[in-house]
């Protein structure tokens, strides 16, 4: 019985030996080699995913060490505490440890309050909070209907206030870089089922997204008909497309290379097909594909000028010419009205 006591006491002591102090140190070196060697993410292609990892990380280690400290004390305690041959006695009555409830409840606390403060520290960095946003939902409701006349007599008097609210939603720019216009602007449709990028300053529509490495790009993103959600995993950004209401991501990237374009929103029964690819170029690799889409549709433009004004029958020439067909019986043999 005695034995028991003995140990108990120990188990619920505030650990401070040499031993503890050894095993706590061993712990943490482990935790924060997994958080920060551990292979759950994808590579990390642009500036937001370095900050978005390095949160993950930091709670990647902590829940790793909380993980060996709670299953650690487990183990040892089914061992140490076990019954033992011939022991009939019930274990000691324990009514709580004041300072042991103080110190779990305390560490957990100020984990929880670091991690607050880290997380809102790389949304801020990530440009997620807009000092011109209201967070007023009211707003967003005047973005949503187009045609709106502002000047019109309103149920609701807050909107017809004059809006200096930034309309779109998501994550803008980095606040060092606030108030800059970003190197390269896209314009991103979803719809089912497919992303279509459009370079406004180069008049150029893409099915795939080029952006030269380390340019600051704004995507502005809307739906054609149902909600989507722009996914760029080796981004670690992801936002919703949503009919009538604007919305924008701002970012860097960082590394050359190919990545996915995923639709997250379940928006119809090809939403798994709608994928694309993102392609981070080297300024002169993004000029040149640049170049060959303006070439290419300029092409595309010509070629449909050309075969509006033909007629049916010169266009269709070239698939009867073997069999003697001039255009003119082809013209003759066409509807009326199409000849
Ligand atoms: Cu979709």
């Amino acid at each position: 019985m005695k034995h028991f006591v003995e140990s108990s006491a120990l188990a619920v002591k505030i650990p401070s030996n040499i031993l503890t102090l050894l095993v706590g140190i061993t712990l943490t070196l482990i935790s924060l080699w997994f958080g920060y060697n551990h292979s759950l993410l994808p590579i990390a292609a642009s500036r937001e995913a370095e900050l978005v990892d390095g949160l993950f990380n930091a709670m990647m280690a902590v829940s790793i060490g909380l993980f060996l400290v709670v299953q650690g004390a487990l183990v040892v305690a089914l061992f140490k505490f076990r019954r033992r041959p011939g022991d009939l006695t019930d274990g000691p009555h324990i009514h709580g440890n004041i300072p042991l409830e103080i110190l779990w409840t305390v560490i957990p606390t100020v984990i929880v309050f670091i991690i607050s403060v880290y997380s809102f520290d790389v949304y801020g960095q990530l440009g997620g909070f807009d000092p011109n946003a209201t967070g007023d939902s009211s707003q967003v409701q005047v973005a949503m209907l187009p045609g709106e006349d502002a000047s019109a007599p309103l149920m609701d008097s807050s909107r017809a206030k004059p809006s200096h609210h930034h309309e779109a939603l998501g994550i803008g720019a980095s606040p060092e870089d606030e108030g800059k216009p970003a190197d390269l602007t896209v314009d991103v449709m979803g719809m089912q089922y497919a992303w279509l990028f459009n370079y406004p300053n180069a008049g150029v529509t893409s099915a795939e997204l080029h952006v030269p490495v380390n340019q600051e790009v704004q995507l502005n993103i809307k739906a054609q008909d149902v909600i989507h959600a722009f996914w760029l995993p080796e981004f670690r950004l992801k936002q919703d497309a949503i009919p009538g209401q604007p919305s924008e991501l701002r970012i860097k990237p960082r590394r050359v290379g190919e990545y996915p374009v995923i639709c997250a929103e379940l928006c119809g029964p090809y939403h798994g097909g709608m994928v694309t690819k993102l392609f981070v170029d080297n300024q002169q690799d993004y000029d040149n594909w640049l170049q060959s889409q303006i070439a290419s549709q300029d092409s595309n433009q010509t070629t449909a000028l050309v075969l509006d004004q033909q007629t049916d029958g010169d266009f269709l020439a070239p698939f009867v010419s073997d069999l003697g067909v001039t255009p003119d019986i082809v013209q003759q043999v066409l509807p009326r009205d199409r000849a």
